[in-house]
């Protein structure tokens, strides 16, 4: 395919590049990004990256007919800890078709009925313990157990008691640990000596990933021999057929499922809701509002829960929301191959074997079409009146075309009924000096952002 332009130089290349695959890519490439044109490349160890940053060239690539998913290699990592499950699935790949077509119905809008009350017991949860302890909570820290449990209770029945025990479940640290074990590897593959370093990393995670297999694996198996009806995604992996060809999941594959879940559906919840809550805090107007909207949905009882009809009411923190992940977008990329050999922008030639990363946070403020204050966080530009004329394809928090996010409702409805919740029951004050640092684990979360929380009085 073509050559891209690429930074100058070969030794901060090098060395910049290698941070590319381990330390802070997105930060890296972030501040790269202000130096190069709307579609560049960085070469490490013979390995080429192609960075898409200009809202039009990623709306062309959203364009299934020409193009589809392809698996950047921190994906390709991840297919060492769950296989050809739906997230880590080549396009084309048959467990992909078969595993999407049996979970699509537990995921349509309607269906976040049944995991509604879980999602409320969760936040009740979290509030106990708030209520109990004095001086600023770690958001990010409480957000991400806070989704896990969801998850983990709606996938599985799981609880891992992350707010009603004082001690860590095992699980999810040993979790956390077998999903990385393949991405620190990746980053190795083409390092001299990288190949020893892998082997004592593989090592060292063994004994995590045999617990965690092993954990998933018991669960299946109690399931099955069981029968009991838990109405959860288990439940339903094991026991519906495929609609149209009378197939089923088998047992490692389910196994892969319910660990995709966990992994895609925790950590860019938890995001989500923690960079809403940092713009929450600093942009005073936004959060009267937003209080304004909890208190004429709920009422003056602090303790009220919003029902299920009620979370699509709440319109203003869906917008914050919105707006939130266009500046953060908690998965921030992904990547795209042509089916086909194209020209890209008329000009660039592609083949088959490229793909590009389409950089979120870069696309998503793109001055060109998100206007001279990209950068500033303004709920208003979702109204309605505010987006018509704007170009199409050009936000994608979710990704695109039939590989886009399956856990979309998902998100959007615990995301919504959880900061309606928190908006209403607490008065919330960021600390004035802190300054936006961004974590980059799997995903992208606000570090080291603390709340301060006082009891509310809603107003009728
Ligand atoms: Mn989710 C795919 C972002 C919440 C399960 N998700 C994707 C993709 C993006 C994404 C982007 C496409 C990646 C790619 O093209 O390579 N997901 C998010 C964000 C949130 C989110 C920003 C929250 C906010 N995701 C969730 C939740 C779940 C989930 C919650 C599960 C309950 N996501 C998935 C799965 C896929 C996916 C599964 C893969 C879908 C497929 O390829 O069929």
């Amino acid at each position: 395919g073509h050559s891209f332009e690429h930074p100058p130089g070969r030794v901060p290349i090098a060395g910049d590049a290698l941070h590319l695959r381990t330390g802070t890519p997105l930060s890296n490439v972030m501040r790269l990004a202000p130096t190069m044109g709307d579609i560049f490349e960085v070469r490490v160890f013979g390995q080429k990256f192609v960075f898409v940053q200009s809202a039009e060239l990623a709306a062309e690539l959203c364009d299934e007919s020409r193009f589809r998913k392809a698996l950047s290699p921190a994906l390709e990592a991840l297919r060492e800890f769950v296989g050809d499950a739906l997230f880590t699935a080549y396009d084309g790949e048959p467990n992909w078709q078969r595993a999407h077509d049996l979970l699509m119905p537990a995921f349509t809008k309607e269906s976040m009925r049944g995991y509604h009350a879980t999602m409320l017991e969760t936040a009740r949860e979290m509030f106990d313990v708030w209520d109990a302890v004095r001086g600023p909570i770690d958001v990010t820290a409480d957000m991400t157990k806070l989704t896990m449990e969801t998850i983990s209770r709606t996938a599985f029945s799981r609880d891992f008691g992350s707010f009603t025990s004082r001690e860590v479940h095992p699980f999810v640290p040993a979790m956390i640990a077998a999903l990385t074990t393949g991405m620190r590897k990746s980053s190795l593959d083409t390092i001299p000596g990288g190949k020893r370093i892998a082997r004592k990393i593989d090592a060292e995670n063994a004994d995590h990933l045999a617990y965690v297999d092993q954990l998933v694996d018991d669960l299946i198996t109690q399931r099955r021999a069981g029968g009991e009806d838990r109405g959860d995604l288990l439940d339903l992996m094991l026991k519906t057929a495929h609609p149209q060809t009378g197939e089923r999941l088998d047992d490692v594959n389910i196994r892969h499922q319910i660990l995709t879940f966990l992994v895609a559906g925790h950590e860019t919840t938890s995001g989500a809701l923690s960079f809403s809550l940092y713009y929450l805090s600093r942009h005073p107007e936004v959060l009267a509002q937003a209080h304004a909207e909890t208190d004429a949905i709920l009422g003056a009882d602090p303790e009220a829960e919003p029902t299920f009809e009620q979370v699509p009411k709440f319109r203003y923190l869906r917008r914050i929301l919105d707006e939130a992940l266009r500046l953060w977008p908690t998965a921030p990329a992904f990547s795209r191959s042509p089916r086909e050999e194209t020209l890209l922008a008329g000009k660039y030639r592609m083949t088959p074997d490229d793909w590009a990363l389409i950089i979120l946070p870069l696309t998503h403020r793109d001055a060109r079409v998100w206007g001279e204050d990209a950068d500033q966080f303004n709920p208003d530009r979702f109204l309605a009146q505010n987006s018509r004329g704007r170009a199409k394809n050009i936000y994608k928090p979710f990704g695109t075309g039939e590989r886009a996010c399956i856990g979309r409702q998902f998100a959007l409805h615990e995301a919504i009924l959880v900061l309606a919740r928190i908006l209403h029951r607490y008065e919330i004050t960021g600390d004035p000096g802190y300054e936006l640092r961004i974590d980059e684990r799997l995903t992208i979360v606000p570090k080291g952002f603390t709340l301060e929380l006082r009891p509310r009085t809603p107003s009728d």
